[in-house]
């Protein structure tokens, strides 16, 4: 044999048991996304880069002095043997991975304790043999007195150097197939999307590492200061008058809130050669309320931004994306408070309960059941996730028709996500040949009209199944389609152009009721809580950030920049505010909002100051897991009945 080759099977015999350690740590990993049926199943690269991580552990081993060498590999075995089994446990039964936030409730988890016997499962023993491999050579080295690695100087280097080499190649490669498959690699780290998808990309253990050291760069907690500051600001509040306008208007109603996939305000109302581009949200509109300036507040979390936003009435943080990062907080959301006033709670999706780590908040927000995709079936496929509005809604119906009265039901739709691209028969509009859309606009313009007809169809299930009468049904879009269908569309000019992009439609429908009228006011996600709450005649908590639309005489918006607490825009009900880009406030433009009449900046300082100070006690509330805290602060005074009421237009 020659030399260099001798050397080489020298080498694989002192590093073995960690190769093979290694090697068994792939298996593991494969095992554990196949039994899960985690899709995609992308076998080869998520095997590449767990052989990197676990050269990495585990090779470290042959550098450590020989005395601890075993019990380091012992130590890393249990702890990745732990690992494994308590994912695939937490999998099995939530449908979603457990995040390294949730240690501070493993104490509380009785709930998944009483379940543990039905989830062990023999596959459970795979994620254990290295552990009893450890113990055996451990018995045997004790007993023969030798050395399985006898390691030392120059092999220690070499070692050490190919331990760089294989976890270098091995998350190199992961970035070279994400960056060739995604152009970019924030879908790895800082905007995780779907973490199926993530898990099944780089394996169970490295998402585990991924999210410890997410969390440990995340600043964390808040200081006596800023917690001061919270509450401070909280105790200013004032109650709006009393009585309350509207106060129980909708009471005992189910509460129906759709959720419409990237549907822009501008499509509402507008006709293409005649035709409308969405006749059953402009019907909607006549029978009930229409907020006309209402704006999504989002950041990186798209559709799950709006979730947070609507469901808790707090800014979504300036940056990552809450329903990551604060899925183990404690709320005061919508579906809770509604839950203790003897709804049954409910949300319809057709994406996976791991997209945006949905399985982990969903409890934590008062949801009692979750219908996602494993609950529908595609009869044909449309669109973005395959399942189209139109057979969601069929189905979600179906789902619906049995629950105990009253209930809250939340629909998120999925067709007219982006690219907006439906299959030809469904697309129905006419577009002329001569028109100013380009095609991503065209595209969104067919799948908006679609989304629309589908929600069409769901209101007349709804009417067929008598729930219609008595529910309380809010329609909004999740966030702006990106694809600037507002200018496209000559709308929306009177809105300051940073905002343009995120006015979605706000309609709110109590089928033989009073609630009818347009809004001028300017309205977001944050107010959807207080105002659907006085409506069904139940005082949401002290923890809400937004407005009772139905009860206030001015209003503001802010819109923030991307990953950021630097104020775009802020428009009110009197003043609007435009931030300069070096985001100090004297360099910023203040206008009359009616006229648009520039005015000396200070005109807007009172403004700015109180949005600001308003989101700054949110971020404070979500970052320090405040909620119980502010909750316990007594109850606001009552302001003296307002002699003035403004009603809706
Ligand atoms: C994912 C779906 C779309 O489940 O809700 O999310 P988005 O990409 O808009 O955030
Ligand atoms: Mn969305």
């Amino acid at each position: 044999m020659p030399m260099f080759l001798s050397t080489l099977f020298t080498y694989i015999r002192i590093v073995r048991l960690p190769i093979v350690l290694a090697v068994l740590f792939v298996i593991q990993n494969q095992a554990f996304t196949y039994f899960l049926h985690i899709v995609p199943q992308l076998y080869f690269r998520a095997s590449v880069v767990t052989f990197a991580l676990g050269m990495l552990i585990y090779g470290l081993a042959v550098l450590l002095p020989s005395r601890i060498r075993l019990w380091y590999l012992l130590f890393v075995s249990l702890v990745t043997s732990f690992l494994f089994i308590a994912q695939y446990i937490y999998y099995t039964y939530f449908e979603g991975f457990f995040q390294v936030t949730a240690f501070k409730y493993a104490s509380q988890s009785t709930e998944i304790a009483g379940a543990i016997s039905i989830l062990l499962s023999p596959v459970l023993l795979i994620f254990i043999v290295h552990v009893f491999l450890v113990v055996f050579v451990m018995i045997y080295v004790h007993k023969k007195k030798c050395d399985v690695f006898g390691i030392s100087g120059r092999k220690k280097i070499i070692t050490a150097l190919l331990l760089i080499v294989i976890t270098v190649s091995g998350y190199g490669y992961l970035i070279f197939t994400e960056k060739r498959d995604w152009g970019h690699i924030d879908r790895l780290y800082s905007r995780p999307y779907d973490i199926d998808s993530l898990v099944a990309k780089i394996g169970i253990i490295n998402y585990f590492v991924e999210d410890a050291v997410r969390v440990s760069l995340r600043k964390k907690g808040v200081s006596k200061k800023e917690k001061e500051f919270a509450l401070a600001w909280k105790r200013t509040e004032r109650e709006y008058p009393y009585p309350k306008q509207y106060f129980g208007a909708a009471r005992g109603r189910n509460l129906i809130l759709i959720q419409i996939e990237s549907f822009e305000n501008a499509v509402i109302g507008e006709k293409i050669r005649g035709v409308e581009i969405t006749p059953n949200l402009n019907a909607l509109i006549q029978e009930g309320l229409y907020v006309k300036k209402y704006f999504a507040y989002v950041n990186q979390g798209n559709t799950a931004d709006a979730e947070f936003t609507v469901l808790n009435s707090l800014y979504v943080p300036p940056t990552g994306v809450a329903f990551f990062d604060y899925a183990n907080n404690r709320y005061g959301a919508l579906p809770a408070l509604l839950a203790q006033h003897g709804y049954g709670t409910y949300v319809f999706h057709g994406d996976v309960l791991t997209f945006w780590n949905r399985a982990n908040i969903y409890p934590k927000l008062g949801y009692q059941k979750w219908f996602t995709a494993d609950d529908y079936t595609i009869p044909r496929v449309v669109g973005f996730q395959g399942l189209g509005d139109e057979d969601f809604f069929l189905q979600s119906a179906e789902k619906i028709k049995p629950l105990k009265q009253p209930f809250m039901a939340m629909l998120m739709t999925l067709t007219s996500h982006t690219p907006y691209r439906i299959p030809e028969d469904l697309q129905k509009i006419t577009i002329p040949k001569d028109s100013n859309l380009d095609q991503l606009q065209k595209d969104y313009v067919q799948s908006a009209h679609y989304a629309d007809m589908a929600v069409g169809v769901f209101i007349k299930k709804l009417k067929e199944m008598k729930i219609y009468d008595n529910s309380l049904i809010v329609i909004f879009g999740d966030h702006g389609s990106y694809s600037n269908i507002s200018s496209a569309l000559g709308v929306s000019k009177d809105i300051p152009e940073q905002l343009r992009n995120h006015q979605v439609p706000l309609i709110v429908v109590a089928p033989k009721s009073k609630i009818k009228g347009t809004i001028s006011l300017p309205a977001s996600h944050l107010d959807i809580y207080p105002t659907v709450a006085n409506l069904l005649g139940v005082t949401p908590p002290r923890n809400i950030f937004g407005k009772d639309i139905l009860n206030v005489k001015d209003s503001a918006v802010v819109k923030r920049k991307v990953n950021s607490i630097a104020i775009d825009a802020i428009l009110g009900s009197r003043l609007t505010y435009i931030g300069s880009s070096d985001t100090i406030f004297d360099h910023g433009i203040c206008e009359e909002t009616s006229s648009n009449k520039v005015l000396p900046v200070e005109a807007c300082r009172g403004l700015y100051e109180k949005e600001t100070k308003n989101m700054r006690a949110s971020d404070i509330v979500v970052r320090g897991d405040l909620i119980p805290l502010i909750q316990k602060l007594p109850a606001q005074k009552a302001e003296l009945a307002g002699k003035e009421k403004k009603g809706i237009e």
